[in-house]
């Protein structure tokens, strides 16, 4: 892994980690904003609670026995990923240089949000759902837990999962247990680790971690920043990774394959994804694995021929709304670095 920092704890996988659809424990991604709790899972309980008809409280056993054990393939990415390549255009002071690798897969198991919200009985007004977690962040002023909310429409569909399992393994501690949420789609910081409570609301949660998450204008001071100043993150933007041949890589000149992954978040997919040996004058459309479930990425791969030399490789997604990723990270620098979905540019030197 790649430590960003120990205390809280953020790291990354190298890009040859990210081949795999899914994505193995010891290799996925963890991005803290607090220390890590340990919780006792037998004294553990998930209250919901705010506009609802029906307060519930639940044990692990409880939340087991009560409602039907779903799954999902969905992949999670912080809003922070490709942040380095942001900073190459403009420094961004005390974040985290991400490289490609802040993106994950997994297999989710656990209860449908929708069905535990439904026993609660959602009211009329209750139009966003928060999340409260356990960890308090000293990057709030004062401290607080790390919480979250979504609008009760995205709350209710059939992907958002109350997670204790990934890849058919109990719920790592660093990765949330006992439980999680996991908002599909949506980017990372909406997926609250260490779930205490569900709140019922008419309005987006004022937890530091909401507006924190979001695109400010480039003049903005994000220290002096105010909630609504920026634009708050929820669907993940459309972006791609270039994972082989690596950043810096020296190699034989000819035919190379490229490889990597593209990610369309919340309800689009990724229609195609072209790339390029020589500065975008010509692109090859690239083989496009189709996706294992609408919330994951999808990995390409292309065949170019590279000549004697520094090469740029270029590649550029499109969704299935007919958008394409922004040219450069110029264009997208945001004082706070999130979204970076500007095309996937690393170089290469070919000997003859
Ligand atoms: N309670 C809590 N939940 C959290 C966070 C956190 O710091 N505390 N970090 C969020 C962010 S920013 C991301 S990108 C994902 C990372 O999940 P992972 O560490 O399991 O990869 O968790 C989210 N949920
Ligand atoms: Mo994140």
């Amino acid at each position: 892994m790649v430590i960003h920092k120990v205390t809280p704890y953020n790291a990354e996988p190298p890009p040859d980690a990210l081949l795999d659809q899914i994505t193995p424990l010891e290799s996925f991604y963890g991005r803290n904003h607090g220390p890590i709790p340990q919780m006792d899972a037998a004294s553990w309980r998930l209250r919901v609670e705010g506009l609802v008809d029906r307060p519930l409280e639940l044990s692990m056993e409880e939340l087991q026995r009560r409602f039907p054990e779903r799954n999902v393939v969905a992949t999670l990415q912080c809003a922070g990923n490709r942040r380095a390549d942001l900073m190459e255009f403009r420094d961004i002071p005390g974040q985290e240089p991400w490289g490609p690798g802040a993106t994950s897969t997994a297999r989710w198991s656990g209860v449908r949000l929708a069905d535990v919200l439904a026993e609660a009985g959602l009211q009329a007004e209750a139009a966003h759902i928060a999340f409260t977690g356990t960890d308090v962040s000293q990057e709030a002023n004062p401290p607080q837990p790390f919480g979250a909310s979504i609008p009760a429409a995205k709350a209710t569909s059939s992907e958002v999962i109350l997670a204790w399992a990934m890849n058919d393994q109990a719920l790592p501690t660093a990765h949330g247990a006992p439980l999680r949420v996991v908002v599909p789609g949506w980017i990372g910081a909406r997926s609250v680790k260490w779930l205490q409570r569900i709140t019922a609301q008419a309005e987006p949660t004022d937890n530091y971690f909401q507006t924190g998450y979001s695109v400010l204008p480039p003049e903005a001071d994000p220290h002096k920043a105010k909630p609504g100043d920026g634009i708050t993150l929820g669907p993940i933007a459309l972006h791609c990774a270039i994972l082989r041949p690596d950043k810096g890589a020296q190699l034989p000149s000819g035919p190379t394959e490229v490889t990597g992954f593209a990610f369309a978040g919340d309800d689009r997919t990724v229609a195609r994804v072209d790339v390029s040996s020589d500065g975008g004058s010509t692109w090859t459309h690239a083989d496009l694995d189709a996706p294992e479930s609408p919330w994951t990425w999808q990995h390409w791969r292309a065949t170019l021929t590279l000549l004697a030399g520094e090469t740029e490789l270029i590649a550029r997604a499109w969704d299935s709304n007919g958008a394409v990723q922004p040219e450069s990270a110029a264009t997208v620098w945001n004082p706070r670095g999130y979204a970076n979905n500007s095309w996937a540019r690393q170089y290469v030197t070919c000997h003859p």
